[in-house]
């Protein structure tokens, strides 16, 4: 058996967080174990707000201790932590330990939020949580607020994005152009580094676009497929590419909700 461990928000719909990288974990054939940083409750009855609750950082080390005494985990996903104190507890509990891989989603913020509502979140996840990375998975927004780069509009945008992330730390950085990237194509870049401090090694990914709308738990869903993949074995170029596949159908056959987005199907 091969086990895949996430450390992530729970989400009340099931389109994103926790929810999500289990039913992605268990598609790919990994056994998955979670741990609940915060608690989002969108409220239906004002337009889908944000309702948030984070978990205390004792229930966070106890969830931890938990499941890394039940199996041998080597392989992390890290998705929405929260807050100040979330962030550190999550830090303390992985450098406790040696992973094999550690892949950071950076959820700075869900859609819907106001962009920069927690700056000092943003700050903390910069800078204690990054550097514990091997993989990172920016979307256009985080990749922005990561680099320091302005606009992300073309493919060398993503690409220099990607070498100012790694500068934090990670091994590679997936970043993912999205809806909004110019042109047809959903374009990801997978910008690598090379033994020995020579130039990254640079993947351009890249589909035509499913519709023109948002889809809820896309984020979540590469990135806890990403993690399936390493945990099974698979080299991170390798991971990447299944993944990119894996989330494509999940949007082709997605599902509609009552919520303002529709929700990516894991089972397709
Ligand atoms: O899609 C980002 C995301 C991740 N994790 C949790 C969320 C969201 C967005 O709503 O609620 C828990």
């Amino acid at each position: 058996m091969r086990f895949a461990y996430v450390i992530a928000g729970s989400e009340a719909t099931g389109g994103a967080g926790l929810q999500v990288d289990l039913k992605t974990f268990q598609q790919l054939g990994v056994y998955g174990i979670g741990t609940i940083t915060c608690i989002v409750s969108f409220d239906p009855k004002n337009n889908w707000a944000h309702r948030f609750v984070p978990i205390s950082p004792d229930v966070i080390a106890d969830q931890f201790e938990a499941a890394n005494a039940a199996q041998d985990l080597d392989t992390v996903k890290v998705g929405m932590l929260g807050t100040p104190e979330t962030i550190d507890a999550v830090a303390a509990a992985l450098i406790s330990k040696d992973w094999r891989h550690v892949v950071l989603d950076p959820v700075l913020i869900c859609k819907g939020q106001e962009p920069g509502a927690a700056l000092n979140t943003d700050n903390a996840l910069r800078q204690k949580i990054l550097p514990l990375a091997t993989v990172v998975t920016p979307n256009n927004f985080e990749a922005q607020a990561l680099s320091g780069l302005d606009r992300l509009e073309t493919v060398d945008d993503l690409i220099e994005a990607g070498r100012r992330i790694l500068e934090y730390g990670p091994a590679a950085a997936v970043v993912k152009g999205g809806i909004d990237f110019p042109g047809p194509d959903a374009v990801d870049v997978l910008v690598e580094r090379s033994p020995g401090g020579r130039e990254p090694k640079v993947e351009v990914l890249s589909v035509p676009k499913i519709g023109q709308e948002r889809v809820s738990g896309a984020g979540c869903t590469f990135a806890s497929a990403i993690t399936a993949e390493l945990a099974k074995g698979a080299s991170v170029l390798e991971a990447v590419r299944t993944a990119k596949a894996f989330v494509t159908r999940g949007i082709e056959q997605r599902v509609s909700a009552h919520t303002p987005f529709d929700t990516v199907w894991q089972g397709a």
